[in-house]
C-alpha cells in the first residue's frame, strides 16, 4: 500500500486545527494544514461558541489539507474524521432541500433510536438535501445557565442513581443539566436534531445525523457500559428521544461528504469517519504507552484530565465520592479520570494581566516561574470555581492558601507578581495529580504505575512535567502534543485498514511517530 493522507479537524477551546496525516512504513507524519483561533463571546446573554466561524476554518483548512496532499504526489485526502471538547451541542432543524430553498421541503429522516449504523430511507428524499438549519447559538459549557441546575435535578433522581446509571460524575456543565437548562428545546421543529458538536460537524459534511458513542457518554445521559440511553434521566430531564440521533462507534464510516461541498472545497466525496469525537477519547488512544497494566495518563490542555485507562466503569460510591468519572473510550475502553483545572488557569490568568496591560506572555512567565523558589501557596485546581471565565490570577490569588515547608501552617497567600501566581498554580496542578492519581489506583485496586503519560500541548511545559515527576516520584512520559489529532488520525488509518485495528497497534504506530522526553524525579 502507498501513502495515504487522512485529515483531522481537531477544534479546542483556545484554537482549532486541520492537520494532515500521510499515513507510510507504519508512521503518520503530521502536517499542519490549517490554525485558528477559538474563543467564546457572548451572544444573547450566553458564553457561545461562533460555530459558523468555526465551520468556515474547517472548511478553508480541509482544502487547504488537500492541496498540501497534492503537493506531496498524493491523490488528495482519502478521509476526515471530526473531535473536539464535549458536551456541548447544536439544535438542529430538520434537513432543508438545497434545490428548493430553506424551510420549503423537509426530508423525512427521523432518527431511530439506537438503531446502530443503518440510515432511515428517506419518505420524501430531496435530490440534494443540505444540512439542517441551526436553532441558535452553540452555548458554551463555562456559561453560567447550569448555575444550581445540578443540584436541582438531583432532588428528581439522586446523585447516586445518576452515577449508578452513567458513571459520569456530576459536573455542573454535563448536557444533561445544559438540556434542562436550555429553554429552546420547547419551540423546536418538528424532527430537530440535538448533535454534539463534533457530530454537528459532521452533518454539515455529509448530512447525516449520528451521536458518536465516545462523546454520548460525556453526556451524562449514556448508560454505563454505553449501550443505551438511560430512560429514566431523559424522561426525568424532559429530553425527548426523537430528539437524539442513532449511535455511531468510533471507527464507522459516518457517509461521504455532501456532493456539492466536496466540489466547492474541491476535495471529492471523501468519506467522513467516526472517530473519538470527545477530544479527550482521541488524546488518551494516541498515548504511547507499552505492556501490561493500566496506563496512567493525563491529557493536558485547557483541562488536565487524569486518570486510568481501564476496561471497566468503576461507579461505586467511593469513585463518586472522590469525583472520578468513567468516560467511553474507543476500543471498548473506560477512561476513569478526574477533571482538575488545567492550563486553563494560567491562560486566564495571563488574559487578564494582558487586559491590565502587562506585558506578559506563557514562555516568558514559565522562564520566570521556573527561577522562583517554592511558592508555598496552593490552590484546589479541581474546585469548580475556577469553571468561569474571567479575573482568573485575582481568583486564584484570593484563593491560595500559604503553606510552610512541611506543608501545614500559614493561611494568608503571599503571591505578589505574575510568576508566583504561574508557580503556584503549576505546583498545585503537580500535587494535585499526585493525589488524584493515587486516589484513582486505590479506587481501581490497581497497583502505583510506573509511568505517567502527558499528552496533549500541556506536555510541552517542561517545569509542570518536572515539578510532576518530582511529586509523584515516577518517571512522566511528555508527548505527543498533538495526541488528539494523533489519535483522530490513527483511528481513521486502522478503519481504513492502512494499520491493523486494536488499540496496541495504533498505539505502535503513535509511538514511531513522535519524539518523547522523560522527565526523572528529581529527588531519585
Ligand atoms: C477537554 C474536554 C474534557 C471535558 C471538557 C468539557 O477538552 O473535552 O474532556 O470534560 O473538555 O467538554
Amino acid at each position: 500500500d502507498g501513502p495515504r493522507a487522512l485529515a483531522a479537524v481537531d477544534l479546542g477551546a483556545s484554537s482549532g486545527r486541520v492537520m494532515l496525516g500521510i499515513v507510510a512504513d507504519g508512521r503518520i507524519e503530521m502536517v499542519p494544514a490549517h490554525r485558528f483561533g477559538n474563543r467564546l463571546e457572548r451572544v444573547d446573554g450566553h458564553l457561545c461558541w461562533d460555530l459558523d466561524a468555526l465551520w468556515a476554518e474547517i472548511r478553508h483548512g480541509l482544502s487547504a489539507a488537500h492541496g498540501l496532499a497534492v503537493s506531496r504526489g498524493l491523490e488528495g485526502i482519502a478521509a476526515i474524521g471530526v473531535d473536539s471538547w464535549a458536551v456541548d451541542y447544536a439544535l438542529v432543524g430538520p434537513e432543508v432541500c438545497a434545490t428548493d430553498g430553506p424551510g420549503e421541503r423537509t426530508r423525512d429522516d427521523a432518527p431511530v433510536p439506537g438503531s446502530g449504523h443503518r440510515l432511515t430511507p428517506s419518505s420524501d428524499p430531496c435530490s440534494a438535501p443540505g444540512p439542517g438549519r441551526r436553532h441558535g447559538e452553540v452555548i458554551a459549557y463555562r456559561d453560567e445557565r447550569t448555575d444550581g441546575v445540578a443540584d436541582h435535578f438531583s432532588r428528581t433522581v439522586s446523585r447516586e442513581q445518576q452515577y449508578a446509571l452513567t458513571g459520569i460524575a456530576q459536573q455542573p456543565f454535563n448536557t444533561l443539566y445544559q438540556l434542562v437548562a436550555d429553554d429552546r428545546l420547547a419551540d423546536l421543529p418538528a424532527g430537530s436534531t440535538l448533535l454534539m458538536l463534533p457530530d454537528a460537524i459532521g452533518h454539515l459534511l455529509t448530512g447525516r445525523r449520528r451521536t458518536e458513542l465516545t462523546n454520548a457518554s460525556s453526556t451524562g445521559m449514556l448508560s454505563v457500559g454505553g449501550a443505551d440511553w438511560s430512560e429514566e434521566l431523559l424522561v426525568s430531564a424532559g429530553v425527548d428521544r426523537e430528539l437524539l440521533a442513532p449511535f455511531i462507534a468510533p471507527g464507522d464510516v459516518l457517509g461521504t461528504v455532501r456532493p456539492e461541498l466536496g466540489t466547492e472545497l474541491g476535495i471529492g466525496e471523501v468519506p467522513v469517519i467516526a472517530v473519538g469525537s470527545h477530544d479527550t477519547a482521541s488524546a488518551v488512544l494516541a498515548v504511547p504507552a507499552t505492556g501490561p497494566g493500566p496506563v496512567a495518563y493525563i491529557s493536558s490542555g485547557t483541562w488536565s484530565l487524569i486518570g486510568l485507562e481501564l476496561t471497566d466503569a468503576v461507579a461505586t460510591s467511593e469513585a463518586l465520592e472522590a469525583g472520578f468519572t468513567n468516560e467511553g473510550g474507543v476500543d471498548g475502553t473506560v477512561r476513569f479520570l478526574q477533571n482538575v483545572a488545567g492550563m486553563w488557569l494560567v491562560s486566564e490568568s495571563i488574559r487578564q494581566w494582558q487586559d491590565d496591560g502587562l506585558d506578559v506572555d506563557l514562555e516568558g512567565l514559565l522562564v520566570a516561574a521556573a527561577a522562583e523558589p517554592s511558592a508555598r501557596a496552593l490552590i484546589d485546581p479541581t474546585d469548580p470555581q475556577f469553571l468561569a471565565p474571567g479575573q482568573m490570577a485575582d481568583r486564584v490569588i484570593a484563593a491560595a492558601r500559604s503553606v510552610g515547608a512541611d506543608g501545614t501552617g500559614l493561611s494568608r497567600s503571599t503571591l505578589t507578581t505574575p510568576a508566583h501566581v504561574v508557580r503556584c498554580i503549576l505546583e498545585s496542578l503537580a500535587l494535585t495529580y499526585r493525589d488524584q492519581l493515587a486516589t484513582a489506583c486505590r479506587i481501581a485496586g490497581v497497583p502505583r504505575p510506573e509511568r505517567l503519560h502527558v499528552v496533549g500541548g500541556g506536555s510541552r511545559n517542561a517545569l509542570l512535567n518536572q515539578l510532576t515527576a518530582d511529586a509523584l516520584e515516577i518517571d512522566v512520559v511528555a508527548g505527543p502534543t498533538e495526541a488528539t489529532a494523533l489519535g483522530n488520525l490513527a483511528l481513521q488509518a486502522a478503519a481504513l485498514g492502512t494499520v491493523p485495528a486494536g488499540r496496541a497497534s495504533i498505539r505502535e504506530l503513535v509511538r514511531a511517530s513522535v519524539d518523547l522526553k522523560t522527565f526523572r524525579p528529581s529527588t531519585r
